[in-house]
């Protein structure tokens, strides 16, 4: 199993439960933390060639660049199973696919936000996005979604998106930046409306800077996703409006699938995890 690190909430229990259920049934893992680095990963899968392992789980970090590794997998008859994020590959190089999906967790992001400006008295909207890594298909797919109800809708203007690397300490970074730079919640005299962020911890991190500057965002709509406890608090507290869930229990389901190939088994090409969403009105 190739892990890409350690970098949020999610991230831990994502790990917890795939090794929790693989305890569960006996079933041994070889672990590899990638240190949020692509050529860590290509690294672990070819020692997981060498040890000659039933079958190869990897996250891949970006979703470029695995056709080659992919490949050596193959001609040593191992299969590999894809995990939370998806690849740009052959489908013919893995045996399937478990995970989210980000392109519904934008889609739920956007539909809130429309339903909630529906009852505003406002008419325009400025949304500054905190995209998370770059080239990873989970914020591809998250913005993508997001943008397919946004765009329908003349109300809404994206005044900013950065890329926050799924980071704590990039969405403080980049909230100091702006305030910074233009004297408060706003980009160059255009008040930020909305805040669109690709999951909790550059949330968490915007949060705290607004709370170091003493700004509270009263007028502008907060939207997170993943759902880590932290986070929930704080749209319990009222500092968020939204928090999309993304499921990180993978593990059970993923030892279902490792336990069917290993009989022989086909298993479907993509299997999807049941989310919700979470919001002030509950
Ligand atoms: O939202 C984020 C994590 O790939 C779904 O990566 C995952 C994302 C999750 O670090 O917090």
């Amino acid at each position: 199993f190739s892990q890409i690190g350690t970098e949020s909430a999610w991230r831990i229990q994502n790990t917890k439960s795939i090794f929790e259920a693989a305890k569960d049934r006996n079933i041994e893992i070889l672990y590899d933390d990638a240190k949020q680095k692509q050529s860590n990963q290509l690294k672990a899968i070819r020692s997981f060639i060498v040890y000659q392992v039933d079958v190869i789980v990897f996250v891949p970090i970006v979703s470029d660049g695995w056709d080659n590794v992919l490949q050596e997998a193959k001609d040593a008859n191992i299969p590999v199973i894809v995990i939370d994020r998806q690849i740009n590959a052959d489908p013919s190089l893995y045996a399937g696919f478990l995970g989210e999906d980000g392109f519904e967790q934008g889609k739920s992001a956007a539909k809130f936000l429309i339903n909630k400006c529906n009852n505003s008295p406002k008419k325009k909207f400025n949304i500054l996005e905190l995209a998370g890594t770059a080239n990873s298909s989970i914020a591809v797919s998250r913005a993508e979604g997001f943008r397919e109800i946004i765009e329908k809708d003349a109300r809404f203007n994206f005044i900013h998106s950065e890329d926050g690397d799924f980071l704590r300490s990039r969405g403080k970074e980049i909230m100091d930046k702006i305030i910074a730079k233009n004297g408060g919640l706003k980009i160059e005299n255009n008040s930020i409306d909305v805040i669109f962020s690709h999951n909790d911890p550059m949330t968490l991190g915007l949060l705290e800077s607004l709370d170091e500057h003493k700004i509270l965002p009263k007028n502008t709509i907060i939207i997170s996703i993943d759902a880590e406890q932290e986070s929930i608090d704080a749209l319990k507290e009222g500092k968020l409006n939204c928090v999309v869930e993304c499921n990180p229990n993978l593990g059970p389901t993923l030892m279902d699938l490792v336990q069917k190939i290993s009989a022989g088994e086909t298993i479907p090409r993509s299997t999807y995890m049941q989310e919700t969403v979470f919001t002030e009105d509950d």
